[in-house]
């Protein structure tokens, strides 16, 4: 998509200002092509703390945006969408953790990236879909209350059971609807073709998938496979960098339904302005931030 003078002022102001671009694997194409640095939450915080940009224009949705601010409070991060939400992020809150603390004395709290700082704040560690089984084997307690997305945390517990996993019932609009008879459709339309779905989608569908994976480890894992198709389950944004570091290679979306309303609020008109506005600034407010950062390096000591 050629987007002329708008991406020529976005590129002044940037230049000028000082500012970096980060924008989520599940960004519109045309946002994606405008930044700097394109990949998972968490590679997207990475970055923006290890950058010299003093301005962060986060294209994502809103925990997001937040984890930078709680890696990065020196910085300005600002979200040009701030109406992007996340429904599986507002499924968890401090007075349900507090609850089932109660109930099971003893056992850690896992919490998924997809959550508020809040939530962060009174877990004991985070983890993303690239590391949950890494962070789940490794947090040194015998039972996990793991938060707040039920398929993720289903994929963890069959694959950790040596441990007692607690799931909490949430679960993201996008991936939860996709259907196991559509993996069966997909294979029958594309026989070849491999399919790579993400844990955030139902057991049902990831038990029939060839790979399971993070949205970067279904980026790395079709580098490294010689198939010429792919059929892929996580939300349309990826097939953009995947067509672009795969040229001559075929992606196909396993369900028309995986589209993220909230990821598709960024536009070039909306990071122009808050380019020229300075805002909408995410913030984190003490103690809260200084709780959250706890869980988030507890998790990036783990990896
Ligand atoms: O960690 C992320 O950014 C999310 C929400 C998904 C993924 O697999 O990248």
């Amino acid at each position: 998509m050629v987007l002329g003078p708008l991406a020529d002022e976005i590129n002044e102001l940037r230049r000028r200002k000082r500012a970096i671009i980060l924008a989520h694997n599940y960004q519109p194409d045309e946002v994606q092509d405008l930044a700097d640095v394109v990949g998972d939450s968490l590679a997207l915080s990475r970055a923006a703390a290890a950058s010299e940009a003093e301005i962060i224009i986060f294209c994502g949705v809103h925990f997001m945006a937040e984890t930078a601010a709680i890696l990065s409070p020196e910085k300005t991060v600002l979200l040009p969408a701030i109406d992007a939400g996340c429904p599986l992020a507002e499924m968890a809150d401090p007075e349900g953790i507090a609850a089932l603390r109660a109930e099971h004395p003893g056992a850690a709290v896992v919490a998924y990236i997809n959550t508020s700082a809040a939530v962060k704040a009174v877990s004991d560690y985070c983890c993303t879909s690239a590391n949950a089984l890494r962070v789940v084997r490794a947090v040194p307690a015998d039972e996990i209350i793991f938060l707040p997305d039920q398929n993720l945390g289903r994929y963890v517990a069959d694959r950790v059971p040596e441990k007692k996993i607690v799931i909490w019932p949430g679960y993201c609009r996008t991936h939860h609807r996709v259907r196991p008879e559509e993996v069966a459709r997909a294979r029958e339309a594309h026989p070849d073709a491999p399919v790579l779905v993400h844990p955030e989608c139902p057991p049902e569908v990831t038990a029939q998938a060839d790979f399971v994976g993070s949205t970067g480890q279904i980026l790395s894992k079709v580098k490294s496979m010689e198939a010429e198709a792919f059929i892929i389950g996580t939300e349309m944004g990826i097939l953009h960098q995947l067509e672009k570091e795969n040229p001559g290679k075929k992606f196909y979306l396993l369900s028309p339904g995986l589209v993220c309303p909230n990821m598709k609020r960024t536009t070039p008109d909306r990071i122009l302005e808050s380019l020229r506005t300075m805002s909408p600034r995410i913030t984190v407010e003490e103690p809260i931030r200084t709780q959250a950062r706890r869980a988030v390096e507890r998790m990036l000591a783990i990896g």
